[in-house]
């Protein structure tokens, strides 16, 4: 395992922080409540504790031996993580990145404002984990096809459906992409592998659920010929939604 130079590039704070994320990511890790991993929790609680105190010893003396202190109980944190192994695959580096890159990422879906007040959901394997609580009624994720988006109550029940394949709800939703989608099938999204009718649309926000089928003078082809204008996306089937491009 890589001993973690995004971790050590970090201010003492923000690492701390970042412990505190770790005791909280490896209780939900895919294996949580195995021994192992109850121990391995502990240890890293034990660490942290240390951690804290040798911080507060040590904060009066010269600020290199206060950085040794918490290097030295960083590796303990790693070695502990790697000895069991520890969500499997994913590093403590891994696992720090990925989620700080997630939520930049996810701000590029929708205005500042509206992210900083909604929810934002990773998943992990199946389940969804929350990196943030919100307040608005949006919720802010990135997709399985890689486009980040920010939906309201009604577009994250169209979304969830989407996903499950199940038919969406008779409610109207709406969803941000302000950063552009990676592209899609028009005829079904569930059909992404055939790349037929293939359209990628720039930033945009969407109108979704079934009644959007009564709002007419939208172009309903399969192909799109100029997707820097509205359009309806997987027309004719359960799915399709107004496309309204913003720039
Ligand atoms: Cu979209």
């Amino acid at each position: 395992m890589k001993a973690g130079p995004t971790v050590a590039s970090q201010s003492p704070q923000s690492r701390r922080n970042s412990l505190a994320d770790l005791i909280q990511q490896v209780l939900v890790a895919p294996n949580a409540g195995t021994h192992a991993q109850a121990k391995a929790c502990a240890t890293i609680a034990q660490a942290f504790a240390w951690l804290d105190q040798s911080d507060e010893r040590l904060a009066a003396r010269h600020s290199a031996l206060r950085e040794k202190a918490l290097v030295t109980a960083l590796a303990q944190v790693l070695k502990v993580v790697e000895q069991y192994d520890l969500g499997a695959a994913i590093t403590i580096t891994d696992w720090l990145t990925a989620e700080r890159e997630y939520i930049a990422k996810v701000k590029t879906a929708a205005p500042e404002k509206i992210v900083s007040k909604s929810t934002i959901i990773m998943m992990q394997g199946d389940k969804p984990r929350e990196l943030q609580a919100g307040t608005n009624g949006f919720t802010c994720l990135i997709g399985g096809d890689g486009t980040p988006l920010c939906a309201d109550q009604n577009g994250m029940e169209w979304v969830k459906a989407t996903g499950a394949r199940t038919e969406p709800p008779n409610k109207i939703g709406f969803i941000y992409m302000l950063a552009g989608d990676t592209g899609t099938t028009n005829h079904h999204p569930h059909q992404r592998d055939t790349r037929m009718h293939w359209v990628q649309t720039g930033p945009h926000v969407m109108i979704v659920g079934p009644g959007v089928r009564e709002m007419m003078g939208y172009p309903r082809t399969l192909d799109v010929s100029d997707a820097s204008q509205p359009y309806v996306m997987f027309p004719g089937t359960p799915y399709e939604h107004l496309m309204l491009p913003t720039k």
